[in-house]
């Protein structure tokens, strides 16, 4: 069927759940042609918005084409869209950022209604009728099982090599039914390498030939670089003292540059063999794979560069037995990484002089990408790592603050933070001996002397003694940065553009 018979199907305000996690394994046809039809009605006066579940960020196909055409009245759980994220940052629609692990449990639940739709994307069905997964996994087993109907996209860019890569497991349950999930290492296969379908419910299937998001890494600034090597250090230090093993423990990683640049600075490393178990599989990865370093990974989908995910279907038959791609509900199920001892690496927008953790708000208000899967990692991980330039926008703004604008993950999730200044190692530290940790190793020498002002008035100043704050000054470099521009005291600034 073509697009936009199949997207003609889908009514105005149905819930649909769709593919895709960072990038990869969405859908590029069906969204597109939804989006034209939005415009279309909208043109007539005709109201026309749908209700968009996914995996986590997807590419402008999809949520870029909807966002665009005003045609999504209510997202989760993760976007990474600039169009999307500025119509959720006007109000114009709602947009609900949770853990990536509890989506699918929260759907069987029906907390966010019957879902009327699944579009996914495959790679391709077998003759059994089965569904071959394509570059991400993300919820599509749950999408399947609950839809009304289906409509598939099969995509022929994606490698047909990639059949075997995935591990579909169908024993999870809502409670009390629910049983330990048979994980305990992170090569082992639990499940299936197909999703099944019922195919009474597939109303359409489309074919596509069009790439993922796939967007290139830059190479690691000065910054990044500082970054992975305190982190380098810290764990080499850790090995030393007996805490961990010589080849670590699962690694969980984040997205994005720095992130990215920690997996480059461990093909030097005296780890090996490595093993990762983690969300989402970057290049980094596949070159600590190349290099004998890391002996597989674990994952729920890629975020590669255009080169990178070219070589990978190249190459499937060879990465195959070193790659597996899970349910999200499984890669990132906070069981798991509890048993299997996860490092868990994932950056931050701004961190407090407690060590409590913004991951998603600018200015507390503003949402940036979402959670993802930054809380299922950090809560239950045995190593919890965040990590950031130790400021933004060009100096204006400290990533280390008196107070944090909003919190996703509280200073008891928070192991260590690590800026290009230096890592602060937070365990066994109470938060007065915190503070002073982090404002000594981690903010930059330009906001330095204003933190330490600001706790020491707080010592004295402060109600209570065990976490001091000056509460109407706790969040005023916020609104400070709102009204002026730049975190940065008035005189510092004036000084500053002198
Ligand atoms: O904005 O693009 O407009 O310049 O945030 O920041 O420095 O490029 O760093 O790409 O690693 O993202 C926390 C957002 C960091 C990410 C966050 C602005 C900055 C820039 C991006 P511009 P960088 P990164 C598993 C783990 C939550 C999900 C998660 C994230 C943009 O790591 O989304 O961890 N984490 N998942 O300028 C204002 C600050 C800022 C700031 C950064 N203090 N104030 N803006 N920025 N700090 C993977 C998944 O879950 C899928």
């Amino acid at each position: 069927m073509s697009a936009e018979d199949a997207a003609a199907l889908i009514p105005h305000g149905a819930t649909i759940g769709m593919s895709g996690f960072t990038g990869s394994g969405y859908p590029k046809a069906v969204p597109v042609a939804l989006a034209a039809r939005a415009e279309a009605e909208h043109a007539q006066g005709r109201p026309f918005r749908v209700r968009v579940l996914t995996g986590a960020s997807t590419g402008p196909e999809l949520d870029g084409a909807l966002a665009r055409a005003d045609g999504i009245e209510f997202r989760l759980p993760y976007n990474s869209d600039p169009i999307l994220r500025e119509r959720i940052n006007r109000g114009e629609m709602d947009y609900v950022d949770m853990h990536l692990s509890q989506v699918a449990p929260m759907v069987w639940e029906g907390l966010y209604g019957e879902l009327d739709f699944a579009v996914v994307e495959i790679s391709g069905i077998t003759p059994g009728g089965q569904l071959i997964p394509s570059s991400s996994v993300g919820n599509n087993k749950t999408w399947l099982d609950r839809a009304d109907k289906i409509i598939l996209e099969v995509n022929r860019w994606q490698s047909e090599s990639l059949e075997g890569m995935h591990d579909i497991y169908y024993g999870t349950r809502l409670p009390p039914h629910r049983v330990p999930i048979p994980l305990i290492a992170p090569d082992q296969r639990i499940g299936e390498p197909h999703f099944h379908v019922d195919h009474s419910k597939v109303v359409a299937i489309i074919e596509t030939d069009a790439a993922d998001r796939n967007a290139p890494f830059s190479k690691p600034d000065g910054s990044a670089q500082a970054i992975a090597e305190h982190i380098l250090e810290f764990l080499a230090h850790e090995v030393k003292k007996g805490r961990l093993p010589k080849a670590l423990l699962p690694l969980q990683s984040g997205v994005g540059n720095v992130p990215n640049a920690v997996m480059a600075g461990l093909i030097n490393a005296p780890f090996e063999p490595m093993t990762a178990f983690t969300e989402v599989i970057q290049d980094g990865m596949l070159d600590m794979i190349d290099a004998g370093k890391l002996r597989m990974a674990s994952a729920t989908a890629f975020s590669l560069s255009p080169e990178r995910a070219h070589d990978l279907n190249a190459r499937a038959d060879h990465y195959r037995t070193k790659l597996i791609l899970r349910p999200q509900e499984i890669s990132n199920h906070p069981e798991l990484v509890r048993r299997l001892g996860v490092i868990a690496m994932n950056g931050l927008i701004e961190a407090d002089i407690y060590g409590n953790v913004n991951s998603t708000h600018v200015m507390g208000s503003r949402i940036q990408n979402g959670i993802g899967g930054s809380g299922d990692f950090a809560r239950n991980a045995f190593l919890s790592i965040f990590m950031t330039p130790s400021t933004a926008k060009g100096g204006k703004i400290s990533a280390i603050v008196p107070m944090a604008a909003h919190v996703d993950h509280i200073s008891q999730d928070v192991q260590v933070i690590v800026t290009e200044q230096g890592l602060a190692d937070l365990r066994g530290l109470a938060p007065r001996k915190r503070a002073e940790t982090i404002i000594r190793n981690c903010a930059h020498p330009a906001y330095r002397p204003m933190l330490e002002d600001y706790f020491a008035r707080s010592i004295s100043g402060s109600w209570g003694k065990h976490a001091p704050h000056l509460l109407p000054e706790a969040l005023s470099w916020h609104q400070r940065f709102i009204e002026t521009g730049s975190m940065l005291e008035a005189q510092i600034n004036a000084a500053a553009s002198a």
